[in-house]
């Protein structure tokens, strides 16, 4: 029940001059900063059509995003599908054979719930499946 391609997650060192290209460059206009603190990232939003850019700069060395910049540098991180329940989703992909990070949803960037599928099990695309509710 996936509906669109709610985000693509992009990894960057510094979030001020990522937003720069993005909107010098590429003419997209940044409508929302905000920090997700138990995800230590600050993000920055930009809307293309019905999908959201995510930008994370890493607000410390040992959260998700600063050790994905240590190991591989800055690039694409992650793509997140709007679903119709993030927790029922979850759920159907475990029974899937799809190894899980959340097991359930928690509350991400936006107030969206959202949970997390290991790459390992998702031909090396870290997955993120997220819903209004
Ligand atoms: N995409 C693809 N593969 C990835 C990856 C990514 N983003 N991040 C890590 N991996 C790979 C590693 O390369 C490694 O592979 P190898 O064993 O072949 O080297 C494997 O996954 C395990 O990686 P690790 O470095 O041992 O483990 P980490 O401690 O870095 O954890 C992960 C990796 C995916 C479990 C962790 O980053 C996680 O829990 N992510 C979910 C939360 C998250 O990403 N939050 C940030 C975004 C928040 C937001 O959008 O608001």
């Amino acid at each position: 029940n996936i509906s669109h391609i709610e985000h693509i997650g992009i990894a960057v060192e510094n979030l001020e001059n990522s937003i720069k290209y993005y909107e010098d460059v590429l003419g997209m206009t940044c409508y929302s900063i905000e920090e997700v603190v138990d995800q230590k990232v600050k993000t920055a939003f930009f809307l293309v059509g019905n999908t959201k850019i995510e930008l994370l700069e890493s607000t410390s060395p040992d959260g998700a995003i600063g050790k994905f910049i240590a190991k591989k540098g800055p690039g694409i991180h992650h793509i997140a599908f709007a679903v119709n329940n993030a927790t029922e989703a979850l759920k159907l992909a475990e029974d899937r054979g799809v190894t899980l990070i959340d097991k359930v949803s928690r509350k991400g960037a936006e107030g969206l719930n959202i949970g997390f599928l290991h790459p390992k099990s998702t031909l090396g695309v870290l997955t993120e499946l997220c819903s209004k509710q």
